[in-house]
């Protein structure tokens, strides 16, 4: 809690993660981060088990995809400002630090960003990187949003804006109908730098041809709907 009493929450999002999510726990920076919910998708290998043992509060998202448990996490956490992070070891969680700060000095949204000078990502193969490239500046010529990085999704947001969006993709595509929504709700953006590590462990959950073609879908449909509909 800082001086104003804000708290800030954390989600973390879990499918098989039994092999990086404790050391991922012991890296959240305490003294930002008042609260950490683990969003479980019925993993097999005993995450959920082991973050309980931990004595992290972990639930289970009704449905099944990464968006379906960020708007669960959403629905649960109690956090003034919230923040999303994956749990394969792959992100920089001091950069939450940085994430909440811009939030605090006026955006209603903060995202890390793999593709600024100071960055990096140690996880990008060729292929991941030419997508992630090529979705980013799709979808900032088809929304003016002006971001470097539209799929990394290492973000802090007002509650608010939270609260305000009801994104409902199931999928990976969840995060860019969030950042649709957030721009056509005129919510204020920042963006920080943060370096993406491999994953510690455990199997990618993303197939980048079938997430893909979700995504492109997912901006396409946006743009020829203007009535909001996804
Ligand atoms: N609860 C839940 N979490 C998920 C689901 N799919 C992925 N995740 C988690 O969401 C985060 C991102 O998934 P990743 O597989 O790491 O996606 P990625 O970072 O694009 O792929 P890699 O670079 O290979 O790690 C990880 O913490 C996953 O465990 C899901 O269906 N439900
Ligand atoms: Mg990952």
């Amino acid at each position: 809690m800082n001086e104003l009493g804000e708290k800030v929450s954390l989600i973390i999002p879990t499918l098989n993660e039994v092999g990086s999510i404790e050391a991922v726990l012991k890296e959240v920076p305490r003294d930002v981060v008042d609260e950490v919910l683990v969003v479980d998708g019925h993993s097999t290998d005993g995450t959920p088990e082991l973050v309980a043992r931990l004595g992290c509060a972990v639930v289970q998202q009704p449905g099944r995809g990464y968006g379906d448990a960020i708007a669960t996490g959403f629905r649960h956490v109690t956090g003034d400002i919230i923040v999303l992070a994956d749990a394969d070891g792959s992100y920089e969680l001091d950069d939450v630090r940085h994430l909440v700060q811009r939030v605090r000095e006026g955006a209603d949204l903060a995202l890390g960003s793999r593709y600024l000078p100071e960055s990096g990502s140690d996880d990008d193969t060729v292929i991941r990187y030419v997508g992630n490239k090529a979705f980013t500046l799709l979808f900032r010529a088809m929304y003016h949003v002006e971001i470097s990085d539209a799929l990394f999704f290492y973000a802090a947001v007002r509650r608010e804006v939270a609260q305000a969006i009801t994104a409902t993709s199931p999928g990976f595509e969840y995060i860019l109908e969030f950042l649709i929504k957030a721009q056509r709700a005129g919510f204020k953006f920042a963006e920080i730098p943060s370096a993406e590590k491999a994953r510690t462990a455990g199997k990618s959950k993303v197939n980048a041809f079938r997430d893909g073609l979700k995504m492109l879908w997912c901006m396409t449909r946006a743009k020829l709907r203007r009535d909001g509909g996804f």
